[in-house]
C-alpha cells in the first residue's frame, strides 16, 4: 500500500477491512528504522475479543529484531535529522503527528475497540482524544526545557559561572500493556520525545494494533527514521530485550507490579538504566455518609467500571459510611443492572468485553476466591453466555479486611464494597492504607476539613476529592509504594527522561 505521504512515502503489507462504517487499512509489521518490515519470531494473532475472531496475524519481533530497531534509534540520536533539528522545529512535528492523529481519529478508534474491546464512544473520547491531547500538551514543551544559572561561591580572586543543561539521554525503552494501548504509548512516547530521545516501543501483544497505525502516521507527519521505532511481540522476548539491551538507556514501564519488579532488576543489572515504572493499583474510595446518593453510586459505578475496569486507577476498595451503607448496596446493584452491555462499536453500549481471554479467566477465578473466602456476591460474576469475553460487572458487600478480595487487584468490573463507621475517620483511613499499592484513591464527602485530611494522610500519588477518574495532561500521574514511581503527564514526566548536566566556568 502506498499512503498518502506528505513527507515520506510508506509502503507496508496493509490488513485491510470494513467496520463501524469505515474502511479501515492498518499495517501488521514491525517499523524500524522508517520502514515497516516482518519479524523474526512467530507472529502472533489478534484477536476481536467482541467475537472471538482473529483479525490479523501480527509480526512479532525477536531479540536480533530489537537489536535492530536499537540501533536505528542509536543512529537517529547521535547522527540523524533528529539530533540536528531545533527544539522548536521537534515540537512542529509533534504537533503535526497530533493533527494526522485527530484526522485519522475514527479509524484509531474504531481499531483500539476492534483489537481491544474498548466501547468505540469512549475509544474516540480518551484513549484516542487523550492521546492527541497529550502529543499537543507535550509538543508544546520541547522549547521550553531550560536549566538553570547556579550561584555557587567563588574562588577568589576568580569568579565562577555554574550553569545546569537539561539534556535528553539518548535511545529510551518503553513497554506497555493492553488497557488503554494508544493512550499509555502517547503518555510515556510524547514525553520522551519532547525531551530530544529516540525510542523504541514494545506495544502489549493482545492489543498491538493501534501502535503500528500510529506509526504509520509519525512516518507521515515527517518523524525522521529511527526515532520512533515499534516492534509488537511478547514479553518474555521482544519485552526483554529492550530491557536488557546495553545502549537502551532509560525504560519506561507501564504494567503489573510483578513484571515491573523483574525489569528493574533488569535494568539493573544490564547496564544500570534509569528506570520509571507505572504499576498496579488497589485504590480505595471512601463515601461519607453526608454524600449525596445518586452522586456516590454515579461515582462509585464509574470508579470501577469506567473501561471495564480495565483501568489501574480502578477503586479497588469502596468504603461506605453505614448509616448508607444498606441503601448504598440497593441503588448501585439497580444502576448496575441497567448497564448496556455488547458489542463496543454500538452507539448504545457502555460496557465491551474483556481485553482478552486469559484476563477474563482470571475474573472468574477471582470471583470463585472471593465466594469461597465468604463475602456476599450481590450481583453478576460471571462470563456472560455469548460469543466474545463478556464479563457481567459485579458487585460484592461486606468484604473483610486482609482478604484476597480486599487486598488483590481485579483489573475487571468488579466492585468490593466494606463497610465503615464514622465515629473514628481515622480508622477508615488507616484500613484504605493497608495495601502495598499506592496509585490512586477516591474521597466523597460534603465537609472540607475531612477531604482535605484524608488527601493528607492517604498513601496515594493521586486524591480524588468528589470526584473520580479526572485525569488530565498536565497533571502528574503516578503511584506509591508497589505502585511503581515517576511520574507520566504533567511537567513532572520530562524529568523521567531527561538528564541534569553541571557546567561550572571560571573566569
Ligand atoms: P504485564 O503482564 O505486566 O505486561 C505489561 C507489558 O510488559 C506487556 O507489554 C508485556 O508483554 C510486557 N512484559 C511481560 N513480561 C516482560 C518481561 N519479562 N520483560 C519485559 N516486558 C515484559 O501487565 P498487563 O497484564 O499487560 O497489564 C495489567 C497491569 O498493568 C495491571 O496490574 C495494571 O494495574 C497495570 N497498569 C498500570 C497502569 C499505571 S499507569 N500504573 C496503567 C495501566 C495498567 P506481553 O505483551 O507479552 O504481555
Amino acid at each position: 500500500m502506498r499512503g498518502a505521504s506528505q513527507s515520506q512515502q510508506i509502503s507496508y503489507e496493509a490488513v485491510e477491512m470494513k467496520a463501524n462504517n469505515l474502511e479501515l487499512k492498518f499495517p501488521k509489521q514491525l517499523f524500524v528504522d522508517g520502514k515497516f518490515v516482518n519479524g523474526r519470531a512467530k507472529p502472533i494473532p489478534s484477536v476481536n475479543p467482541h467475537d472471538e475472531s482473529v483479525i490479523c496475524q501480527v509480526e512479532s519481533a525477536s531479540v536480533e529484531d530489537v537489536d535492530d530497531a536499537v540501533r536505528a534509534a542509536k543512529r537517529a540520536f547521535e547522527t540523524g535529522e533528529w539530533s540536528k533539528i531545533s527544539a522548536r522545529e521537534r515540537g512542529r512535528l509533534m504537533f503535526k503527528l497530533a493533527d494526522l492523529m485527530e484526522e485519522h481519529k475514527e479509524e484509531l478508534a474504531t481499531l483500539e475497540s476492534l483489537d481491544s474491546g474498548a466501547v468505540y464512544t469512549l475509544a474516540l473520547k480518551t484513549h484516542v482524544g487523550m492521546s492527541i491531547e497529550t502529543w499537543r500538551y507535550f509538543a508544546g514543551w520541547c522549547d521550553k526545557i531550560q536549566g538553570a544559572v547556579v550561584p555557587i561561591s567563588h574562588a577568589r580572586p576568580n569568579r565562577n559561572l555554574t550553569i545546569t543543561r537539561k539534556e535528553p539521554i539518548g535511545v529510551c525503552g518503553l513497554v506497555t500493556p493492553w488497557n488503554y494501548p494508544l493512550m499509555m504509548l502517547s503518555w510515556k512516547m510524547a514525553a520522551c520525545l519532547a525531551a530530544g530521545n529516540t525510542v523504541v516501543m514494545k506495544p502489549a501483544q493482545t492489543s498491538p494494533l493501534t501502535a503500528l497505525k500510529f506509526a504509520e502516521l509519525a512516518a507521515r507527519a515527517g518523524i525522521p527514521p529511527g526515532v520512533i521505532n515499534i516492534v509488537p511481540g511478547s514479553g518474555r522476548v521482544a519485552g526483554e530485550a529492550i530491557v536488557k539491551h546495553p545502549q537502551v538507556r532509560k525504560l519506561g514501564f507501564t504494567g503489573s507490579t510483578e513484571i515491573g519488579q523483574t525489569i528493574m532488576k533488569d535494568c539493573a543489572e544490564s547496564n544500570m538504566k534509569k528506570v520509571s515504572l507505572e504499576l498496579g493499583g488497589k485504590s480505595p474510595f471512601v463515601i461519607f455518609e453526608d454524600a449525596e446518593m445518586q452522586q456516590a453510586v454515579r461515582l462509585a459505578m464509574s470508579s470501577v467500571f469506567f473501561n471495564k475496569g480495565e483501568n489501574c486507577i480502578a477503586a479497588g476498595r469502596i468504603f461506605v459510611e453505614e448509616r448508607i451503607y444498606d441503601e448504598f448496596l440497593e441503588r448501585v446493584v439497580a444502576e448496575t443492572k441497567k448497564i448496556a452491555i455488547g458489542d463496543p462499536l454500538n452507539r448504545g453500549t457502555s460496557h465491551g468485553p474483556q481485553n482478552h481471554k486469559a484476563h477474563l479467566d482470571k475474573l472468574v477465578e477471582f470471583v470463585e476466591i472471593g465466594q469461597k473466602e465468604g463475602a456476599r456476591l450481590i450481583h453478576g460474576g460471571k462470563r456472560l453466555p455469548v460469543p466474545g469475553y463478556y464479563f457481567e460487572p459485579t458487585v460484592f458487600a461486606d468484604v473483610e479486611d486482609g482478604t484476597f478480595l480486599a487486598t488483590e487487584e481485579s483489573f475487571g468490573p468488579i466492585m468490593i464494597v466494606s463497610r465503615f463507621s464514622s465515629k473514628d475517620e481515622d480508622k477508615v483511613i488507616a484500613r484504605a492504607n493497608a495495601t502495598e499499592y499506592g496509585l490512586a484513591s477516591g474521597v466523597l464527602t460534603k465537609d472540607i476539613g475531612r477531604a482535605l485530611r484524608f488527601a493528607e494522610k492517604i498513601d496515594a500519588g493521586t486524591v480524588f476529592v468528589n470526584t473520580y477518574n479526572k485525569t488530565d495532561v498536565a497533571a502528574p500521574f503516578g503511584g506509591f509504594k508497589r505502585s511503581g514511581f515517576g511520574k507520566d503527564l504533567g511537567q513532572e514526566a520530562l524529568n523521567e527522561y531527561l538528564r541534569t548536566k553541571t557546567i561550572t566556568v571560571e573566569y
